[in-house]
């Protein structure tokens, strides 16, 4: 906190929407005692902040005025999903909580509990969780949002790398040749460092854009070239350009030698797809894969960015594995401008990644099947050896399946929206309705979830609360609260804390800031690839965002290392060299036929975060967006008398939802858009989730939330002006 010249105090923090992780600042009028907030606090961006250099987008720029529209404000409890809410003491819930827990311990089971949490809690609240759930009560059945958002990037970057962790960082925006967006709409999703981009862009005509979505989005409207491909060909796609780059003798053999292994069957895979069958299935031209994999060839940095239309797929891990290869073949990877970096979706995913904030990991970047990963927790928390659960936890979906055969005796749910969220809504919600007793701790009342609950905890959001997050260049800022919390609500980890004390776990969570709880977790990072020994709240609030790793010893090391990982060519792996995958192209998990003819797929506007819990709440933003729609390619509008702005039924095998028409020629033929942002509170029967399906990779367990066929047909004509 500074304290400027004329009546203002400056407040850095860092924006809460998407892993952009923008720096901002909240200037409060200090001399009008009679303005509250929001109108007491301007904010914008931070101009200090390394990865945001003062650039803010218009949900960072609104983030206040969200604040304390319809607050949960005090523990919340019932018996019966039907029935109201009474208000309660949070020694009233707490001690039921505790209860409970103990209860289903006695009777289940201690992997009847589970916890499901979110890319949105600061880092502190992710380990605490973690010490809660994996180490003190011995389940690891915790899992976030990330699991349908960056899992695949993790197993893809564990599998080539030996270990998690995006090896580039945001000035390779400004030294990169060409950079390869796959899977992405950056422009809309992650605004601030595609501008950066396009900065160089537009100055440079030798820099390259290649944008690889099937819709013409406003990332692919400033391509050099837009590949369309059909949904879920990305492998068909990435093998073609290795086969070409091969053929043209584009590769680094003396890289590939030293530095890989696994070349071998990659180049028996890539052989089997020339450019002609590669085109077809793509259904691009054979111009256009030549053109492609020709502007890699001759750039000397080539960047690849990834998001969702990568991720979200039964083949994720394999199409991440696969961008890496490019990569791996020409050298492009441990040198300024180059290099394969997912970009993360929520603003602290990368912090939960650490905390080891999935069912299968634990704090530090280790692993729940790694026994030497659990003893060293274990004596880390003071906890009886072989205390941690070797198993493997559920993750989302294994929850809803679990609350289906009735093995799930209390779920947890926090920071995350999943009646809205998940695949398969209408097997997701009546899989809620089952659980015997649903824990719901949200900053906002109501949101489609707080229908399936039968506790309502309050927790602390932004501005309110103090914590670490990290970005998507492995930089950690400072979030600092700065308002009083509203009505009784605290921070997630402090009621994580507080339930572990009334277990019985005092020692574990002595904890009186959440600078204690990172302090803590700093050191179980020790020696580890994502090693944060080095940063500290004082040091953050000191010196501003800081990257990792980060150690407590030779910062001179780090200087070399910690903008870019993997500059010395050494991997994680036991021979520190990256592998080579070889893959063939699955396609989607459900492919068209006759009676569902088209591919659903769901994605983000620039205006609106996820389920619009905050920006819902924002006029501005509401006008931006009035109501939801379906994207449909004119020839299949007019195949199906389909006008714009008419009420279209789409049905898929699990449900139907009804959205107006936008046609539009930015979608390919076949294929149909929804913005995955109406829920049942903004919209009636707009919901992609109750057509999508949970079908999963089997390394990431990552839902494809991204295909599944539909049919399409008009219900009524011109609803709307
Ligand atoms: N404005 C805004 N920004 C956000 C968010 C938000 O809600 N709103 N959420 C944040 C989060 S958590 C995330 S995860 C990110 C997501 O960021 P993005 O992944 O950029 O966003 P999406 O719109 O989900 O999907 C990106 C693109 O994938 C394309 N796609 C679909 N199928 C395929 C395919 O088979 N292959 C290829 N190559 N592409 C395909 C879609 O057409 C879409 O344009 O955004 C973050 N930023
Ligand atoms: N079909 C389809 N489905 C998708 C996707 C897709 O592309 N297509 N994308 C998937 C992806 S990538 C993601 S990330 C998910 C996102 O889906 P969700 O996680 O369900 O979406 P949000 O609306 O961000 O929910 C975050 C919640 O946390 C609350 N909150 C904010 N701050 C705090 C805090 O500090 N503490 C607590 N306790 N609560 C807080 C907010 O009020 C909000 O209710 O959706 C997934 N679902
Ligand atoms: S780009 Fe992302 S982090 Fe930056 S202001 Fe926008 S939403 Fe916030
Ligand atoms: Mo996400």
């Amino acid at each position: 906190m500074t304290n400027s010249p004329k009546d203002q105090t400056i407040i850095q923090t860092l924006c809460p929407y998407c892993g952009v992780g923008c720096g901002l600042e909240a200037v409060e009028i200090t001399n009008r005692p009679d303005v509250h907030f929001p109108e007491r606090f301007k904010v914008r961006g931070d101009r200090q902040h390394p990865s945001s250099q003062g650039m803010v987008c218009v949900k960072g720029a609104t983030i206040a005025e969200s604040i304390q529209k319809d607050r949960l404000l005090h523990p919340m409890m019932r018996d019966r999903l039907g029935d109201d809410f009474r208000q309660v003491s949070w020694d009233e819930a707490l001690s039921v909580i505790v209860a409970k827990i103990q209860a289903v311990i006695a009777h289940q089971g201690v992997d009847a509990l589970c916890m499901y949490g979110s890319g949105q809690f600061q880092t502190e609240d992710y380990y605490t969780a973690q010490k809660l759930f994996k180490g003190c009560l011995g389940t690891n059945n915790f899992d976030a949002n990330s699991r349908l958002c960056m899992s695949s990037a993790v197993s893809g970057y564990v599998k080539s790398f030996g270990a998690d962790g995006p090896p580039c960082c945001y000035e390779d925006f400004d030294e990169t040749d060409c950079l390869f967006a796959i899977g992405t709409n950056t422009a809309e999703c992650h605004p601030i460092i595609f501008n950066r981009f396009r900065k160089r862009h537009k100055k440079n005509p030798q820099v390259k854009l290649i944008v690889v979505d099937p819709r013409c989005t406003q990332t692919a409207e400033v391509a050099d070239l837009h590949l369309a491909i059909q949904p879920g060909t990305d492998i068909d796609l990435l093998n073609g350009m290795a086969h070409l780059l091969w053929q043209w003798g584009k590769c680094d053999r003396h890289f590939i030698d030293r530095h890989t292994t696994g070349f071998a069957e990659f180049l028996e895979i890539i052989q089997l797809y020339p450019p002609e069958l590669v085109a077809r299935r793509c259904g691009i031209t054979i111009e256009d894969l030549h053109q492609a994999a020709r502007f890699w060839a001759e750039s000397s940095r080539v960047l690849s960015i990834w998001s969702m239309g990568v991720n979200q797929s039964i083949q994720g891990t394999a199409k991440v594995q696969s961008i890496i290869n490019l990569h791996l073949l020409t050298a492009q990877i441990g040198k300024a401008g180059a290099g394969p970096f997912s970009l993360t979706g929520q603003p602290n995913a990368m912090g939960g990644r650490e905390a080891g904030g999935l069912a299968h990991l634990l704090p530090g970047y280790r692993f729940v099947s790694n026994p030497e990963h659990r003893a060293e927790l274990e004596r880390f928390w003071n906890l009886p050896s072989g205390h941690i659960s070797d198993r493997v936890g559920r993750t989302a979906w294994d929850m809803i399946r679990g609350l289906e055969a009735d093995e799930v005796g209390l779920l947890w749910i926090a920071a995350t929206n999943p009646a809205v969220s998940f695949p398969d809504l209408v097997r997701t919600k009546a899989a809620l309705k089952r659980s015997p007793f649903t824990i719901y701790q949200d900053a906002y009342d109501p949101t489609e979830t707080t229908a399936f609950a039968h506790v309502l905890l309050p927790a602390t959001q932004w501005s309110e609360k103090t914590g670490t997050m990290t970005n998507s260049e492995r930089c950690v800022t400072l979030c600092q609260g700065f308002q009083p919390p509203l009505g009784e609500a605290l921070a997630d980890w402090q009621i994580f804390a507080e339930v572990g004390r009334r277990l019985g776990f005092d020692e574990q969570f002595k904890f009186q800031t959440s600078a204690d709880v990172y302090a803590e977790f700093a050191q179980i990072t020790r020696d580890r690839p994502c090693e944060i020994t080095g940063i500290s709240h004082a040091k953050l609030a000191e010196l501003g965002a800081m990257q990792w790793p980060s150690r407590d010893r030779q910062p001179e090391l780090d200087k070399v290392h910690n903008k870019r990982l993997y500059t010395d060519l050494q991997f994680h792996t036991p021979d520190r060299k990256a592998r080579f995958a070889a893959y063939h192209s699955k396609g989607v998990f459900e492919n068209p036929d006759e009676q569902y003819p088209f591919i659903l797929t769901v994605g983000r506007l620039y205006g609106h975060w996820h389920t619009q819990t905050r920006t819902g709440r924002i006029d501005k933003i509401r006008q931006m967006y009035p109501h939801p729609f379906i994207e449909i390619h004119p020839q299949d509008a007019e195949k199906l008398g389909i006008n714009q702005g008419d009420l279209v039924e789409v049905r898929s095998r699990r449900g139907i939802s009804k959205f107006p028409a936008l046609i539009t020629k930015a979608i390919a033929k076949g294929v149909v858009f929804v913005p995955m942002h109406w829920g049942s509170l903004w919209a009636d029967n707009a919901e992609a989730n109750a057509l999508t399906h949970p079908e999963a990779d089997p390394d990431s367990l990552q839902p494809e939330l991204k295909a599944c066929a539909v049919s399409l047909q008009l219900a009524s004509p011109k609803q709307l002006a």
